[in-house]
């Protein structure tokens, strides 16, 4: 185990105070703690949050400390090769990788796919790295960031699941009683369409909960396809399915960390969308699937920018009250439309994931 109060002291004694990152459930005590340390980001994407790393060491000339899950490499990838690499602007920073579907531990098979070749990205990116398992390795990653810092280069350290710990608890989450649950909210919809409703939800906890609430009330009325990688790409998928499936009507199951990481693709939506392309966003201002963090939603006004870039509609539900009724008037509504669904954190508990994704993907096909 690896606390991490011994990460960030190795940091501090290289000089190293100033994080940004998306956050992770491997790394998500470090993404607690860090929200009690001044100089810390939580960015919309893994690609901002290296460019403003970048952006950082530009003016302070100090090396920045980046942290992500393996998968938001992909996102990394363009600002680490085209700006910050050694033949380039030559940028050193730091970079704490959460390395989901790490060989030889058990992990869904999205996550197995990034994982087996986490090692061989770093290297073909021409990123040092190291793995972080026990405490002595530490000393590993402190030689790196020396080799960062004299060779003007990013460097990495991967962290296995359950390998992170921390001191400090989280604090308890006051939670608004009045409203809606992401399980309510999914019921209810689910009990409100038709047969030829497609739905496509967004990664963690509302893609489980929906598949989990199909299967438990065995409801067979319209189609799922759950985004269970690919995060913030939910709407695009949705439009893409709505724009050739115009007799159905095309549900986007979003979550505000999902929406703000692709946040673009709204302004793609309200220019394509058509009248069958309905978003719903189930806001509850936090990254819960991965630790309940921050998302900085509590500062978007989703009415105005929806309806700027297009939208022809934006309706709110912000509480448990007729549920059914208003998700029913909104499905109703001609498209492309919005719909704010403000909820409360708490999922279900032991949430089983999709499985068997060629049967979903053939079942939503048909
Ligand atoms: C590119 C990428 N970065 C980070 C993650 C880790 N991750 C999975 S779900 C999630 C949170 C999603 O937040 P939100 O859309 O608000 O939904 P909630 O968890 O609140 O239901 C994160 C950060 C990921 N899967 N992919």
């Amino acid at each position: 185990m690896i606390y991490v109060e011994s990460l960030l002291r190795v940091l501090k004694k290289n000089n190293i105070n100033f994080f940004v990152g998306v956050p992770d459930s491997v790394l998500k005590s470090l993404s607690n703690y860090l929200t009690k340390v001044k100089n810390h980001i939580i960015a919309s994407n893994e690609g901002a949050a290296i460019s403003i790393a970048t952006g950082y060491h530009l003016s302070k000339s100090k090396i920045p400390c980046i942290y992500m899950q393996n998968s938001g490499l992909g996102n990394a990838i363009n600002p680490l090769l085209s700006v910050t690499h050694k033949n380039v602007y030559s940028i050193p920073l730091i970079l704490i990788i959460g390395w989901r579907g790490a060989p030889g531990i058990s992990d869904e098979p999205q996550h197995i796919v990034t994982g087996k070749i986490t090692r061989q990205i770093l290297k073909t990116l021409g990123i040092k790295y190291c793995v972080i398992d026990k405490k002595k390795d530490l000393m590993k990653f402190n030689q790196l960031i020396k080799f960062a810092r004299l060779n003007k280069t990013p460097v990495a350290c991967l962290i296995k699941n359950k390998k992170l710990t921390s001191k400090i608890k989280n604090p308890n989450k006051k939670l608004n009683n009045n409203l809606p649950n992401k399980n309510d909210a999914i019921s209810a919809l689910l009990y409100t369409i038709n047969d030829k409703t497609l739905i496509v939800s967004t990664t963690g906890y509302t893609s489980r909960e929906l598949n989990k609430l199909r299967r438990d009330n065995k409801i067979l009325k319209g189609k799922d396809f759950y985004m269970i990688g690919g995060m913030g790409h939910t709407s695009s998928v949705s439009l893409g399915v709505s724009l050739y499936k115009k007799k159905n009507n095309i549900i986007c199951l979003d979550g505000d960390g999902s929406l703000i990481m692709h946040m673009g693709s709204l302004v793609t939506n309200g220019f394509y969308g058509k009248k069958n392309f309905k978003h719903i966003l189930l806001n509850n201002y936090s990254h819960e699937s991965v630790g309940g963090q921050k998302t900085n939603s509590e500062n978007v006004n989703f009415k105005k920018l929806a309806l700027s870039v297009g939208y022809k509609n934006y309706s709110i539900i912000n509480n448990k009250n007729n549920l059914k009724k208003k998700l029913l008037l909104f499905q109703k509504k001609d498209g492309p439309s919005f719909l704010e669904i403000k909820i409360k954190q708490g999922s279900t508990k032991n949430l089983d994931r999709p499985k068997n994704f060629l049967k979903i993907k053939e079942s939503f096909m048909k």
